[in-house]
């Protein structure tokens, strides 16, 4: 049986294009800041992104961290979504390696909501702990894919830098989230001090990410990347592979987008399968099964026996995303297999 992958956009098998340009890339070494290919990926996303500098890491949580190990000092807390990825997915690093206390503050539909942020601020105080920073996500990962609005954003970031705070974007997704607001990605992320961007999500590309900001605080960064082990010598072959994805998978994004709504309003259909719509934005499909009488996770493993593979992401809602290894077909497909899956 061939298997529908809907885990994540992180599953996806670079083209042969791609490869090639892998295959054929120019390297050196590039904790010398050598490698060609890497400097190229870099001038690249820092244009794309509207950031004067970037560097390349291997991964979201890696360009997370060093971005909250570069704006804060160890004992301050940063300010970021309840459900954000940085708090939720990436093992507790800031406070087990950085030292920092996340403050978490409820979002709507990942949006956090400017009073609270203000809120969440701490005052000059003896007894307090420092606000070091501010953390938005766009599009949000478990608010399933939804898009914050460049207005939602800068009117959180003029909190933050009212006070004083910088900003950092998770921007995992940014992309997508510029295609969804039809907008440039860099007027998306120009509310924000520093963004992280992956190039493993729905651009496709094998490894890595780029964080983004300014020059100064990217030379303080690379440093902290280093410490992280994060110094890779000719990672020009990863490079290259961002570059194919940058210049080849942007403009199709919106197809991934549209087979979404396509699943989720396939999905609404299903007895036992609750969904909102509005949270359905680009890439991401989150449901809630509790109405089949089973948890999600039941839910996945009969998935799995039909064909199609999907993380439960709590015990009611298990959660879809498109990428570009899965076409129309594909969905309509895996739409069938669900019914099957639950007995419908
Ligand atoms: N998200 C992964 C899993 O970790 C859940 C996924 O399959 O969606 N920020 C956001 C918003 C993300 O969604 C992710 C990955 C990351 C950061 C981390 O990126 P990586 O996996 O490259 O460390």
């Amino acid at each position: 049986m061939r298997y529908i992958d809907l885990r994540s956009d992180t599953v996806t098998q670079p083209c042969e294009g791609m490869r090639r340009a892998m295959y054929e890339a120019e390297v050196g070494d590039d904790v010398y800041g050598e490698d060609p290919s890497v400097r190229r990926l870099e001038e690249l996303m820092a244009a794309a992104t509207g950031k004067e500098a970037a560097l390349f890491v291997t991964s979201g949580t890696q360009g997370n961290l060093v971005a909250l190990l570069t704006h804060c000092q160890r004992g301050a807390e940063v300010i970021l979504e309840a459900e954000s990825h940085i708090f939720y997915y990436e093992v507790g690093g800031m406070s087990a390696l950085g030292g920092l206390i996340p403050v978490r503050v409820q979002g709507e539909y990942g949006v956090l909501p400017p009073a609270a942020v203000k809120a969440a601020i701490r005052g000059d105080n003896i007894h307090y702990p420092a606000t070091g920073l501010v953390c938005l996500e766009n599009t949000h990962n478990r608010a399933g894919g939804a898009v914050a609005t460049i207005p939602q954003m800068q009117a959180v970031a003029d909190v933050a830098h009212e006070h004083g705070l910088p900003v950092h974007l998770d921007g995992a997704r940014l992309f997508n989230a510029a295609a969804a607001l039809g907008e440039p990605v860099a007027r998306v992320a120009s509310p924000v001090d520093t963004v992280s961007v992956c190039l493993s999500k729905g651009l496709g590309a094998p490894v890595g990410s780029v964080l983004c900001g300014p020059r100064d605080f990217i030379a303080r960064a690379r440093k902290y990347r280093k410490m992280l082990g994060g110094g890779l010598r000719q990672a020009g072959i990863l490079a290259a592979a961002g570059i194919y994805a940058l210049t080849h998978n942007v403009e199709r994004l919106p197809e991934d987008h549209a087979n979404a709504c396509y699943l989720a309003e396939g999905l609404q259909e299903i007895p036992g399968i609750q969904l909102d719509m509005r949270s359905v934005q680009t890439n991401i499909v989150i449901f809630d099964v509790s109405g089949t009488g089973l948890t999600a996770p039941e839910v996945s493993v009969r998935l799995l026996a039909h064909g199609v593979k999907a993380n439960a992401t709590s015990d009611r809602t298990i959660r879809f995303v498109t990428h570009l290894n899965v076409n129309r077909e594909d969905c309509s497909l895996a739409l069938q297999r669900v019914k099957e899956a639950l007995g419908r």
